[in-house]
């Protein structure tokens, strides 16, 4: 089984995942007033979660992936900063923000990978990281305001980080053992049914 195995094995969801009616939205500059608001809020409580779980992620790397796993982990820390310089030019608070269900849900599946094999830890991460460029590239090149943020999570550094992941996630996957596989399968379709939600938390979706 391989990472390509899975997006074309369950290609229905991961369409839902990375094509959204919030990404048209995105894409034609047709979002409701305050969704793009309501969603980047939310999203940057998700980045503190993603955070969380991939410092956990660093001890239980095999060595050779531990400078992936710093890289990224430094490269969130600078993204939370980023969200943080976009919260205050649109005048949003990020601490008085509640958690959406979809966001609780998420670091529900973050926690629960801790106890999870590393093929499966690390093909979630890809997924994760996958969906997310995926789907930003395809709202790209995005209506006026929200441009700028197509171009951020569409950077050929993005894209360079996700297809490392996607090499270490193969990698794992290869030496895995069958449950380990479908360990990893499970973690990579909880993965996927959550992206979807998370763009429905502002846009209803066309799945669920
Ligand atoms: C990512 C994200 C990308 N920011 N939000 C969601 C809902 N999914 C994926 O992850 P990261 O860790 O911010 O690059």
């Amino acid at each position: 089984m391989k990472t390509q195995t899975l997006i074309e094995g369950h290609e229905r969801i991961w369409r839902e995942a990375t094509e959204h009616p919030f990404l048209d939205g995105v894409r034609e500059g047709k979002l409701p007033d305050g969704a793009f608001d309501e969603w980047l809020v939310q999203d940057y409580l998700f980045v503190l979660s993603g955070l969380v779980f991939q410092s956990r992620l660093v001890p239980r790397s095999p060595r050779a992936d531990q400078s992936l796993v710093i890289g990224g982990l430094a490269a969130l820390e600078s993204e939370l900063g980023w969200f943080e310089e976009k919260a205050k030019e649109r005048g949003l608070s990020l601490e008085s923000a509640e958690r959406h269900p979809t966001n609780k849900a998420y670091g529900d599946l973050f926690t629960s990978l801790e106890d999870r094999s590393y093929p499966a830890k690390i093909t979630a991460l890809w997924a994760v990281e996958e969906a997310y460029l995926d789907a930003w590239t395809n709202a790209s090149p995005g209506a006026g305001e929200h441009r700028e943020f197509v171009e951020h999570w569409t950077t050929p550094e993005f894209a360079g980080y996700v297809r490392a992941l996607k090499d270490a996630a193969d990698s794992a996957l290869a030496e895995a053992s069958e449950d380990e596989k479908r360990e990893a399968e499970d973690s990579f379709l909880e993965v996927a049914r959550l992206e979807r939600d998370f763009w429905s938390i502002a846009v209803p979706g066309d799945g669920k």
